[in-house]
């Protein structure tokens, strides 16, 4: 990892420090995804053949996964590892089910009531990577909110593994939160099944999950289609900012970089330290740690392409990160709650020096499926809403009609959309004959 001093950058370095070179796809892959997204449109299962064939190192013998395949992989877990998905469901129900969205009415003017009801997505689907690993977590944190939203039909899509099978870890945790509609197909032809449906996948009402970039560029240009889905969020690759003054843990710290690099050669790993003496010492853990990693290689790469940056104080780092808004923030502080406050914008926080982001990752109960790319300027994570529609219902009494008629005919008239004033003055001529004969 280079070493920068952010006092000594020019505004254009500083800019291409925090850019992340991967958030807008290269006309080859938009162009491929919409070659892929036209041929599941119209052709359906035999493009998805078609595209297993091309694109899977080993295809599927059949996209569907039997619910005999399920069954039979929640019996092959290890008891260590069923114990693991287990937990891990729990505390992500647990976290997730405390912060639910809830009905509420209000009388917003005398017989005037207006209610929130929240009701679930029809038909979700959720993408499950497992390009360079299966992510059974990511089953976990997709398909807990799902199924606590309730919604009635939700559907998995996760690419073959080198056995042309859906990995079985997937599938497990896929049972765990109920989900029996699996089918084994990777990439944008899984977004493009979701998206429009075929004779074995039905269409989806809403698409999650995080990806690669022809993922990711699948889920933006099936969102952007006239009666596409919706989607969650754009979840690229991995992102960690950790911020560390001259009290944290070199280990802790470079264990922390090296969790996220790991995750793939374009993965975003960036420190902010006022600390140089600290900087050094990070340097030196990462070294030391990374042989020791199968995946070495892949966290080399994308440490190569990151930076340590040396702020004039810790505000000054604080301000950085708020202008990057990464996915996740490790802020190895003293008093680490104190700075709490100062973050303005980053998907998820973890304060002090024994909240790895691992933690997060898999089992502390916070969701992992992100915003990436900055879009932590805009949303949060994947949560219970995500899955839900919020619809609002009013209910309103001749007198409710009456005290709000003033303003309504006020506004309409203001417009020039007398049609609507005629809906509101209509019924208040009624109302007062109804009056006047009772
Ligand atoms: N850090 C990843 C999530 C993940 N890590 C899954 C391990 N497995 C993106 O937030
Ligand atoms: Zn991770």
């Amino acid at each position: 990892m280079r070493t920068v001093v952010w006092a000594e950058l020019a505004e254009a370095e500083r800019a291409d420090l925090l850019s992340r070179g991967t958030a807008v796809a290269g006309p080859q892959v938009t162009a491929g995804v919409a070659e892929i997204l036209a041929g599941v449109r119209e052709r359906g299962d035999a493009a998805l053949d078609e595209y297993g064939a091309r694109f899977d190192p080993v295809p599927a013998e059949s996209v569907v996964v039997a619910p005999e395949e399920i069954a039979e992989a929640v019996r092959g877990l290890t008891p260590e590892l069923g114990e693991a998905i287990t937990v891990a469901a729990d505390t992500i129900r647990t976290f997730h089910e405390g912060g639910m969205a809830s009905d509420y009415e209000v009388e917003t003017a005398p017989g005037v009531n207006c209610a929130r009801v929240i009701r679930p997505i029809r038909r979700v689907g959720l993408y499950v990577p497992a390009g360079s690993a299966p992510l059974p977590s990511t089953a976990l944190m997709l398909g807990v909110p799902a199924q606590l939203a309730g919604c009635p039909e939700i559907v998995l899509c996760t690419p073959p593994g080198p056995d042309g099978r859906a990995d079985a870890t997937v599938l497990a945790a896929a049972a765990e939160c109920g989900i029996s509609q699996v089918f084994v197909i990777g990439g944008a032809q899984a977004i493009a099944a979701m998206a429009y449906g075929t004779a074995s996948v039905p269409r989806c009402d809403k698409i999650f999950g995080p990806g690669n970039a022809w993922v990711t560029e699948a889920k933006r240009q099936v969102s952007t289609a006239e009666g596409g889905p919706g989607i969650d969020l754009p979840a690229g690759p991995s992102e960690v900012v950790v911020i560390a003054d001259a009290g944290a843990d070199p280990e802790f710290v470079a264990a922390d970089l090296l969790s996220q690099a790991e995750h793939g050669p374009d993965s975003q790993v960036l420190l902010l330290t006022d600390d140089a003496v600290l900087a050094q010492a990070v340097g030196e853990q990462l070294e030391a740690q990374l042989v020791d990693l199968p995946r070495a290689e892949t966290a080399a790469k994308a440490l190569g392409a990151s930076a340590v940056v040396i702020t004039s104080d810790l505000d000054e780092a604080l301000t950085i990160s708020n202008d990057y808004a990464p996915e996740h923030l490790i802020l190895a502080l003293r008093e680490p709650s104190t700075w709490v406050d100062r973050v303005e914008r980053a998907g998820s926080v973890f304060l002090g020096d024994w909240a790895p982001e691992t933690l997060g990752d898999y089992c502390s109960g916070t969701n992992h499926v992100l915003p990436t790319a900055g879009a932590a300027r805009w949303t949060g994570g994947v949560n219970v809403a995500s899955f839900q529609i919020a619809m609002t219902v009013q209910r309103v009494t001749p007198a409710g009609l009456a005290a709000l008629a003033a303003t309504a005919v006020e506004l309409s008239a203001a417009e020039g959309l007398l049609g609507h004033q005629a809906a509101v003055t209509r019924r208040l001529a009624r109302a007062r004959g109804t009056d006047r004969e009772g």
